[in-house]
């Protein structure tokens, strides 16, 4: 299909290049569909058994050649007599608890395979949620993960044109819906606010402080703002967010607060604003 008349993709919103069906990845009329493997890369249950079904024995046959994938990582091959003309097969975390860098590893393993779409043309390419079954991440902090994930990438690069979020349930669907809903927006800024790309470093308070405090100097280039409490807002984000996708979700909130607010210049958050988002984060992460 042409889009020959559109606005070229950064300027699109991300929403729109971003669906979230329902349904079987195997069944995916793209480019390339994302395998959840495990670490031999010889196939297995779950979604691995239904891709390595479909595409038939030569998928096997080339992932043998492969020689294995480490978790975060990812490798491509054909898709044989899949719909899609690529499997793209990444090895998400075991959940361990989530004191085991699982975060950081699950979101590597989509910015791994969204690398590798971009490096071989790949437009349009499926997912699905990494690590929710066997491997047991919390379905709820995945979703986040995976859609901020996504959303980032496609902030920085207009190669992808299109993600789709294949979800096995209407469970998995609405969460990924209510993530891509509330996510988008943090990237759709009129002049873009993009935060930073997820590292894979970086996880203690000082990190974490310092993270908030650019987040926040983002939020006051793009509304023409100053927070005039901007060491005590880092502080109290830094001090009461666990973790850096927390204090996201709380810079993502406060960036909601100042572009409602409409104001430019100096601005004061109010204790009781602040205690709001703050509450409204630990309320959607405490469904872990
Ligand atoms: N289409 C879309 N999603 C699916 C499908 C499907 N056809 N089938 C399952 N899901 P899992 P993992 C969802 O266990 O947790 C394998 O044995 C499912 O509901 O497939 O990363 C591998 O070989 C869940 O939400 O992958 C590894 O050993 C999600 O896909 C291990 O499991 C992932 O569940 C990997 O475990």
């Amino acid at each position: 299909m042409s889009r020959g008349s559109d606005p070229p993709l950064m300027q699109r919103p991300l929403s729109e290049r971003v669906t979230v069906v329902e349904g079987d990845i195997t069944e995916q009329h793209v480019d390339a569909i994302v395998n959840a493997a495990n670490e031999s890369l010889l196939g297995g249950g779950g979604v691995d058994g239904a891709i390595h079904r479909a595409a038939g024995p030569g998928l096997l046959a080339e992932c043998r050649r492969l020689g294995g994938c480490q978790p975060g990582d990812a490798k491509i091959t054909a898709g044989y007599n899949l719909p899609a003309r690529f499997v793209i097969h990444t090895v998400g975390p075991v959940w361990q608890g989530g004191t085991h860098g699982e975060d950081d590893l699950l979101a590597s393993c989509y910015t791994r395979s969204l690398e590798l779409a971009e490096a071989r043309g790949i437009r349009t390419i499926a997912f699905p949620a990494i690590s929710t079954g066997a491997f047991g991440f919390p379905l709820p902090r995945a979703t986040v993960i995976a859609v901020r994930t996504v959303l980032s990438f496609l902030s920085r690069s207009d190669s992808i044109s299109q993600v789709i979020f294949v979800c096995h349930g209407k469970r998995a669907f609405d969460l990924y819906l209510d993530a891509v809903c509330e996510l988008a927006g943090e990237y759709a800024t009129p002049t873009g606010l993009h935060p930073p790309a997820p590292t894979t470093q970086g996880t203690g308070r000082g990190v974490l402080q310092e993270q908030v405090r650019a987040q926040l100097g983002t939020i006051e280039e793009v509304w023409g703002v100053r927070f005039v409490d901007k060491e005590r807002l880092a502080r109290t984000i830094g001090e009461r967010c666990g973790d850096r996708w927390g204090a996201d979700s709380v810079t993502a909130g406060l960036n909601s607060w100042v572009a409602v607010l409409g104001k430019k210049g100096d601005i004061e958050v109010p204790p009781g604003v602040l205690d709001r988002i703050l509450d409204g984060t630990r309320q959607r992460f405490s469904h872990r």
